[in-house]
């Protein structure tokens, strides 16, 4: 099998990974049925091509179902206790943390975050999550219901079968474990489908599923991209239940695909226009420091970015210099992921970095003022400089569509009811984010707010615990949680005759 090793030479982390660059089919490294086909791998920071991978097409997709379905009936889903699923969980979670440098070094060469933040927030998170679903495996229960006191009923939780996932590229591994983990726990088996812009540390994490000792074809990768692959699962026949990260554009296409093929289960996490509001009683040191992280965080790539950030006039002018100021200090520690002081990096793409652009410019040409930012920094690489829009409009495509880079746009207010009612005046409905040191005030907005998250003084904090997904257009279902074995099993209910007769 063909592999990669790329060598971290840096300050931040020194030490090397290797990768096998082709598909994951049943256990093993395999060619696509398009021999040639490859993808290059490109290095956000420096713009410079790291390695290529292999690439599928629909014919590697159907190869890879035939092995989920063949693994799921013969060796998962109900052929497997519980109580194995776990142990084998909790094994790749020992994997994972025992390659966390490593699979972190490989998340930030490949998205362009910090190290410490790949390692810190992604791939720690990662291990938590596999723990937590490690510990629902052995407790998928159903409940018993009383009809007659000759009769009773049953439930029962049964798995899907075989279920596909495509993921993007802002968070590759931590969106891929949200799905691969309950997915495993409940006794499913997967053909995955990485971003094909970062592909890297989901053919690692393949090699650590054998290393934990998962049975063939229970977890398989196939690289491509998603007018092909992704489009391939998302209209396969045998998959039974997709679920889909990415724009809410390919959302409804991966909804239309499970519909005319054979109405699939779906759930899809999509994009967000997320407000931040801040009232006059907030901490303003902490709400300036949570609302501009909010917002920054992951070069502005995450699909809960508070970018709509509503403050309370009395404040306004104070938490504005206060926020350029974080603006500013994020400007200066602008670097590359191995870096030391690296707070801010680039965009994962030149599509991303000109997507971004062009949302600065209609931004400037529809007549909204750039307070501090809105340019391209350095020469090499995908860095745009943390931005802060004011003088914004509520028609501006600015403040309707999600730009999905580190611009925010500041946007004063008076009362309640009316920032309440600017704030969900928007199509998506994923996060929102309140600061205040009124407890009826925080929790009353926080109802108020039509999204599937609230924060109350934070922001972009997730915990494998707590289930997570959108209102509106920013999608269907719930991953993480108790609630994800929900999107993950189908209830049999069975009827018992105790000896009636008919
Ligand atoms: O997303 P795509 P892109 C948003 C964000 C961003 C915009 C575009 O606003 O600016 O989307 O990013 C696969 N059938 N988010 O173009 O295309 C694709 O290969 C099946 C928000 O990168 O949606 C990748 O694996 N699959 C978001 C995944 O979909 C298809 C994260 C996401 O890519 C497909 C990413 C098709 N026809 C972008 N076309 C979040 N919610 O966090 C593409 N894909």
């Amino acid at each position: 099998a063909e592999t990669f090793t790329y060598t971290f030479d840096t300050p931040v982390y020194k030490g090397s990974a290797t990768i096998h660059t082709e598909l994951f089919v049943n256990g093993e490294w395999v060619k696509p049925v398009d021999k040639a086909a490859t993808i290059d791998v490109v290095n956000p920071a420096t713009g410079k091509v790291i390695t290529a991978v292999s690439i599928g097409s629909a014919a590697d997709v159907d190869i890879a179902v035939a092995a989920a379905l063949k693994a799921y009936q013969t060796s998962w889903g109900l052929k497997c206790p519980g109580t194995t699923r776990a142990r084998l969980l909790n094994k790749l979670a020992d994997l994972v943390e025992k390659h966390l440098d490593e699979l972190a070094a490989l998340e930030a060469l490949d998205v362009g975050k910090s190290f410490y933040a790949a390692r810190g927030g992604d791939i720690t998170l990662v291990v938590s999550a596999l723990r937590y679903f490690a510990g629902w495996a052995d407790k998928i229960q159903g409940k018993t219901i009383e009809t007659h006191e000759g009769k009773f009923a049953y439930t029962r939780r049964e798995p899907y079968g075989v279920v596909g996932q495509i993921i993007p590229w802002n968070f590759p591994l931590v969106t891929g474990i949200a799905k691969i983990a309950p997915a495993l726990a409940t006794g499913n088996t997967i053909v995955l489908k990485p971003s094909e812009l970062t592909p890297l540390t989901a053919l690692r994490f393949a090699d650590l599923i054998n290393e934990a000792g998962f049975p063939p074809g229970v977890f398989n990768v196939v690289n491509g991209y998603g007018p092909t692959v992704g489009a391939a699962i998302a209209a396969h026949p045998e998959i039974r239940k997709i679920a889909f990260t990415g724009s809410t554009l390919v959302g409804r296409s991966i909804m239309r695909a499970a519909a005319e093929s054979n109405l699939k289960s779906v759930t899809l996490e999509l994009g967000g226009k997320s407000p931040t509001i801040i009232f006059d009683d907030a901490d303003l040191e902490q709400a300036v420091k949570w609302a501009s992280m909010g917002v920054f965080y992951n070069a502005g790539q995450a699909c809960i970015a508070g970018s709509r950030i509503f403050v309370h006039e009395g404040i306004y002018d104070q938490f504005l210099e206060k926020m350029t100021q974080v603006a500013q200090g994020l400007t200066n520690a602008t670097g590359g992921p191995f870096e030391p002081g690296t707070q801010h990096g680039p965009l994962v793409s030149q599509t991303q970095f000109d997507r971004v652009m062009g949302y600065i410019e209609s931004g400037k040409s529809e007549g909204a003022k750039v307070h501090i930012g809105g340019v391209r920094l350095g020469n090499e690489g995908f860095f745009v400089q943390p931005t802060i829009f004011t003088d914004v409009k509520p028609e501006m495509r600015i403040i309707r569509e999600e730009i999905f880079g580190p611009v925010a746009a500041v946007i004063k207010f008076k009362m309640e009811e009316e920032v309440i009612e600017a704030a969900n005046n928007t199509t998506y409905g994923l996060s929102c984010m309140v600061m205040s040191q009124n407890i009826s005030r925080a929790l009353r907005v926080a109802h108020a707010l039509e999204a599937g998250s609230a924060w109350i003084n934070s922001a972009q904090e997730g915990h494998p615990a707590v289930p997570f997904g959108g209102y509106k257009q920013s999608g269907i279902g719930r991953e993480l949680g108790e609630y994800a074995l929900e999107a993950y099993t189908q209830v049999k209910a069975v009827h018992v005759n105790l000896g009636l007769q008919l």
